[in-house]
């Protein structure tokens, strides 16, 4: 598969078995204690105004029964502090909790017994249409998991690997498959309905990015495209196409 030189972070993974297991929901559900989350073994609330990445997340049901997170996946450095900012876009309640699997499984068998609320914070439960926001910071590395816990939905597909590691190596990236929508070319802006941008964490959608004069030149509207996108100045762009 082609891959161009766009540099970006990789992980290296020392995936040993947790050395705790982690259990914020072992004992009394009700009335977490102060330092009930400090211990966990996936991280900590984060501080606010110390976020290093934004990670959106969506929660949907497909056509054929099946319910989804969107990206299907992260992978987070250790040490970062990330603000998830999660939209419910499915016509269910569902919701997002970040756990060890072990923790999960625990959590998803008391939820079993009886549909609980819970009010954590590393978990947020959002209405259809409902926007929330989990700050966690990943302290140490690891696999992990999130997932939703509403009796079901686990199984029908709401859940994936958080995968924690020190930052390293700067890789190549590969091209993502678009298809341009529309160019505005005064403005140097093209939309593309795109597959999932790796390197940014975002899922599959339609965007609007930057483009030079030259890569506009290059483009049509209805064109099937492989690209690359980054920001540039905080703004999407388009820094290579073929
Ligand atoms: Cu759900």
């Amino acid at each position: 598969m082609m891959k161009n030189l766009l540099l970006t972070t990789a992980l290296v993974l020392t995936l040993t078995a947790p050395a705790f297991a982690s259990g914020s929901h072992s004992d009394s559900h009700d009335e977490p204690k102060a330092d009930d989350h400090a211990a966990m073994m996936i991280g900590m609330p984060g501080d606010a105004t110390k976020i290093d990445r934004t990670i959106n997340v969506f929660m949907r049901e497909t056509d054929d029964g099946d319910m989804v997170f969107e990206p299907k996946s992260f992978e987070i450095a250790t040490g970062e502090t990330i603000r998830f900012n999660v939209v419910n876009k499915g016509e269910l309640e569902h919701e997002f909790v970040i756990d060890t699997i072990e923790g999960n499984a625990a959590h998803k068998e008391i939820m079993a017994q009886g549909d609980m609320e819970h009010d954590d914070p590393n978990s947020v439960r959002l209405d259809e249409g409902g926007e929330g926001e989990i700050i966690w910071t990943f302290a140490n590395a690891g696999s992990f998991e999130f997932a939703c816990l509403i009796p079901g939905h686990y199984e029908s597909g709401m859940h994936g690997p958080i995968t924690v590691g020190e930052k390293i190596a700067q890789v190549a990236v590969e091209y993502t498959t678009g298809k341009i929508k529309e160019i505005n070319a005064k403005a140097g802006k093209v939309t593309i309905i795109h597959g999932p941008l790796v390197n940014l964490d975002m899922p599959s959608m339609t965007m609007v990015f930057r483009a030079d004069k030259e890569m506009i030149s290059k483009m049509s509207e209805g064109q099937d495209i492989e690209f690359v996108a980054d920001r540039v100045t905080g703004k999407l762009t388009v820094i290579e196409m073929k």
